[in-house]
Parts: structure tokens; sequence; C-alpha cells
């Protein structure tokens, strides 16, 4: 038993340094930035984090943008039917006291016209903008597969 809880925290530990890099601005934290690997000439992709709020008062995420990309846009997921589709929104909330996921299935920062491939183990920079705490320049990191839950949470 302690050595399970030896063992997970020192996990916690590396996953913090070396995947779970969180960037701060204002009042909100920026966890896990991450882009999926893809294999060459893939024209689109979509960068995913964590937004926590630990203010007392809301945000919005207004716009996003890289030099890896001619074009980034935020993104959600709508149910259309009997299927999910993706769909362009203007700005999103980050409610006070909340933590906004950005993930595959949901909201993400779509990338349009990739000026070179997203490789496993690159990383890019991503500037994001909130309404009230202003910009924020953040690296991605290009993963073959989501980051393991054990890579967030530990704050
Ligand atoms: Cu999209």
């Amino acid at each position: 038993m302690f050595a399970r809880i030896a063992f997970s925290s020192l996990l916690a530990l590396s996953c913090t340094t070396v995947l779970a890099t969180d960037y701060q601005v204002g009042e909100l934290l920026i966890d896990a930035p991450w882009s999926r690997a893809l294999p060459p000439n893939t024209p689109a992709s979509a960068v995913y984090f964590t937004v926590r709020n630990n203010g007392l008062t809301g945000d919005r995420l207004v716009g996003a943008g890289t030099p890896n990309a001619a074009k980034a846009e935020l993104h959600t997921h709508v149910r259309m039917g009997e299927v999910m589709r993706m769909q362009r929104i203007d700005s999103l909330a980050i409610p006070a006291g909340t933590a906004v996921q950005f993930a595959p299935g949901g909201n993400h920062v779509m990338l349009f016209d990739l000026k070179r491939p997203l490789a496993a183990g690159e990383r890019f920079p991503l500037t994001l903008e909130f309404e009230k705490a202003g910009k924020i320049a953040i690296e991605v990191n290009v993963l073959h597969d989501a980051p393991t839950p054990e890579g967030h949470g530990h704050h």
C-alpha cells in the first residue's frame, strides 16, 4: 500500500515536469497543452488543454494563434441529429472557479494549413487570448495519444 502511494506520487511528479506544464495568466491556469502526432501532409489538427479559472470573475477565451498554422479557430462539438459535428465558436466562457476542458470530441483549438508536420516529441508555440486576462504564449506538446489521467489533476 505504501509502495503504491509512493509510486503514484513519483509518477505524478514526473508527469508534472515532463507533460503537464502549467501556464498562468492572471487567475487562469492552462494545463498540459497537447496535440496529436500526425502523418506528413495532414492539413489540419487540433490542440487540447485545460483552463482553470481560480479567480472570482468569469473570463472568456476569445482567440488563438500559432506560427505553425495559417489559421487557428476555436471549435466545439454539437449534436446534429445522430452525429456530433464540430463547429466554430467566437469565444468560450471560462466561469469563475471552474476548469474548462479542451479534449477530443469537445472543445478544441483547430489549426488549419499546418506549416510543417507535427511529429511526436516536438513542441510548438501557441498564443491564447482571453477577454480579461489577455494573451499568453504556451508550448504545445505533440503526443501519440492523449496524456494519461495521471498527468492531470494533481494541483
Ligand atoms: Cu475543429
